[in-house]
């Protein structure tokens, strides 16, 4: 027995060192000597057939073995630890990061930021709401009756009966007027929807709308507020007029134009030899809707606004199609 385990450990060595640093191999060699059926416990079996005299030696020599081996094997694995550690590739510290991609704001957000920005530097504060509306506030309240053609099936969507997509952004002035004793000064960005969708018109649109209401506002201070608003979106010398129009909702209304931005007025495609861009639509706000929110006619004026925040950021940046702001194209975006 004391012989057969001397070879044993012998010639584990040897297997263990010829080794080299194939982790596969130095399991095998494991399995091979350790293993539940490998050579040290075939030794265990015989252990049985030996002298009921010489057991205990040889049980004592066996366990002795096995520890030995154990051993041999944990420090064969280290070895094989190390040797894998050198071979994996070192970090090179000094080389420079990967820089994630830097996202940016839509240049519909950036124009609509920046009307935003103006009008709270002019004293309104940014209001926001429901784009789901009931048609009370997107309709009925802003004295849209119901055989108007802006109510027509063609341009809203409709939901139920009385509910619709908001056609513009007006029900959330109607919603701030109800809540809020004048005098009021909002301005309401948002998404807006209509059936129409051809080269120049897409369903889902953004608009902005401002409102100042409370005592004594005149058609004077909507001349002043916009003419104002133009000088610091397009420029302090940009011209600009003021022309008679019509909404529901007002009464008088304009319709502002400024001087075209891509010819500075002589006329060109863009203006259709006009000279001039209609930019937004304003107006006086009709008494009918004060007597909707619960404000006394007699008492208050105000003015209301509008504008389309595509056709502003086309004018200001000079983009011809409409549709560039709906594709999503990197290429494009990343001009902004
Ligand atoms: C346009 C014209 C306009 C308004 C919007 C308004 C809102 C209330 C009362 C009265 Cl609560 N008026 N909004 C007034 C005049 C014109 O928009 O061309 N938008 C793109």
């Amino acid at each position: 027995m004391k012989r057969a385990v001397e070879n044993l450990l012998e010639t584990a060595g040897r297997a263990l060192s010829e080794l080299g640093d194939d982790p596969k191999a130095l399991d095998r060699a494991r399995v091979r000597f350790l293993g539940r059926k490998g050579e040290l416990a075939q030794l265990f079996k015989q252990l049985g057939q030996v002298d009921e005299q010489d057991r205990r030696e040889a049980g004592r020599v066996l366990n002795e073995a096995k520890a030995e081996l154990e051993a041999l094997f944990l420090k064969a694995l280290d070895k094989n630890r190390d040797l894998a550690a050198a071979e994996r590739p070192t970090i090179d510290v000094s080389v420079p990061g990967r820089r994630p991609p830097r996202g940016r704001l839509h240049p519909i957000t950036q124009t609509a930021a920046e009307i935003c920005r103006i009008f709270n530097w002019l004293g309104f504060e940014t209001v926001e709401g429901p784009e789901i509306e009931l048609d009370y506030y997107n309709f009925e309240a802003l004295n849209i009756p119901k055989d108007h053609p802006a109510r027509d099936m063609q341009d809203t969507f409709y939901i139920s009966e009385d509910v619709v997509l908001r056609t513009h952004t007006s029900p959330l002035q109607v919603r701030t007027m109800e809540k809020r004793t004048p005098p009021v000064r909002v301005i309401a960005p948002g998404r807006t929807y209509r059936r129409d969708s051809d080269v120049t018109h897409t369903p889902m649109f953004h608009q902005v709308e401002g409102l100042m209401v409370g005592k004594g506002i005149s058609f004077g201070d909507l001349k002043g507020i916009l003419t104002t608003f133009v000088h610091q979106m397009f420029g302090q010398n940009v011209a600009l007029r003021f022309r008679p129009s019509f909404f529901p909702f007002t009464e008088p209304s304009a319709e502002v134009d400024i001087e075209c931005v891509m010819c500075r007025g002589k006329g060109c495609r863009v203006c259709k030899g006009t000279g001039w861009l209609e930019i937004l639509g304003s107006g006086m706000v009709d008494p009918q809707v004060y007597t909707y929110v619960g404000y006394d006619p007699e008492e208050i004026t105000g003015f209301a606004f509008g504008m389309g925040i595509e056709r502003i950021a086309m004018l200001k940046y000079g983009i011809d199609d409409l549709r560039l702001f709906f594709e999503n194209d990197l290429r494009f975006l990343q001009q902004f």
